[in-house]
């Protein structure tokens, strides 16, 4: 029984792990986002933090998301549930461009 009790505690600590708490950071500096392209699993929360002294924004192409302008040091967040191919870019310097692909694998 006690083995038991501590196989079931082992697995109820693992399987949150994989599927919990899964942030990733997206600084913007020198009017870049880096990292430029990132995979992530599904439900991973993206933070975007402009370290730039500008502002600057986070637009997906097809509006799946959109910031509004960030001042130096705020941030954005978006929590990527459904699988798939996100570009992105800055409505400020549209040659500010990132992607993020969301997979289960
Ligand atoms: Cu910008």
């Amino acid at each position: 029984m006690k083995k038991v009790i501590q196989v079931l505690s082992l697995l109820c600590l693992m399987v949150p792990i994989s599927t919990w708490a899964q942030e990733v950071e997206v600084d913007i500096k020198a009017f870049m986002y880096g990292p430029r392209e990132l995979k992530i699993a599904p439900g991973t929360k993206v933070t975007w933090v402009n370290d730039d002294q500008v502002p600057h924004t986070v637009a997906e192409t097809h509006k799946v998301f959109r910031s509004g302008a960030l001042d130096t040091n705020e941030r954005f967040s978006y929590v990527f549930d459904t699988p798939g191919v996100y570009e992105y870019f800055c409505a400020l310097h549209p040659q500010m461009i990132g992607k993020i692909t969301v997979s289960a694998n």
